[in-house]
């Protein structure tokens, strides 16, 4: 079993709803991050709705390995425009999923490896420590960084995120840089492979 096999499950937006599960991997972030785009170059398949507009992802989205084995792409946050309500939901829709869920293996926070950590991006660390959830910082989109910077760069933002740089993942959805040990990673988490793929 490996990443291959994933599939849609379901949309929810009331985290009481998602039935259960016994292993999960949740990404969370800024909104235009890249969530969407790199639970599909995990998956090698255009599963999860990606946009450069921010704020495309507006619910909780499920996505199966195999039973009960789930990848969770979530809204992002720092989204500014948009129906006041729906933005004012999204809060309390992914702080109730992220504390409710009883089988998450990894939370995947995903950084801007150009940008570094915002604020927001610290609050979400902080509240993720302080609910003792086992988290991971994945700097997203490193091919917008030089090549002749990004080992600096990758340093600097491991530092800012309070974690080693080795511990950083540093990945490109878009050319798939660092995106085989990350699937690795992932699918061990999610207890589907040896670790042997
Ligand atoms: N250059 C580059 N662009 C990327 C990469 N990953 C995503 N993008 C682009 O970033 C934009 C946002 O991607 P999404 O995957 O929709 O971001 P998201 O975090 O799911 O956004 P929300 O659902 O709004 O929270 C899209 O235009 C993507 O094509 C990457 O690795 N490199
Ligand atoms: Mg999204």
């Amino acid at each position: 079993m490996s990443l291959d096999e994933v599939r849609f499950l379901l949309s929810e937006t009331d985290p009481g709803k998602l039935g259960p599960s016994d292993a999960e991997i949740a990404f969370v972030g800024r909104s235009n991050s890249g969530k969407s785009t790199m639970l599909n170059a995990l998956c090698r398949k255009d599963l999860a709705r990606a946009s450069s507009t921010p704020g495309r992802t507006r619910t909780i989205n499920v996505y199966e390995a195999a039973p009960r084995r789930r990848l969770v792409d979530l809204p992002g946050y720092g989204f500014a425009s948009g129906p006041e309500a729906s933005r004012a939901s999204w809060g309390p829709m992914i702080e109730g999923y992220l504390s409710g869920s009883t089988s998450l293996k990894a939370v995947f926070v995903l950084v801007d490896a150009d940008l570094g950590p915002t604020k927001l991006d610290f609050e979400m660390l902080r509240w993720l420590q302080g609910h003792e959830l086992p988290w991971r910082v994945v700097a997203t989109k490193a091919d917008r960084v030089k090549p002749s910077r990004a080992f600096v760069r990758r340093r600097e933002v491991a530092e800012a995120c309070g974690v080693s740089p080795d511990a950083l993942a540093w990945v490109s959805s878009k050319t798939g840089t660092g995106i085989v040990p990350l699937r690795q990673d992932a699918a061990r988490l999610l207890g589907l492979v040896s670790g042997t793929r």
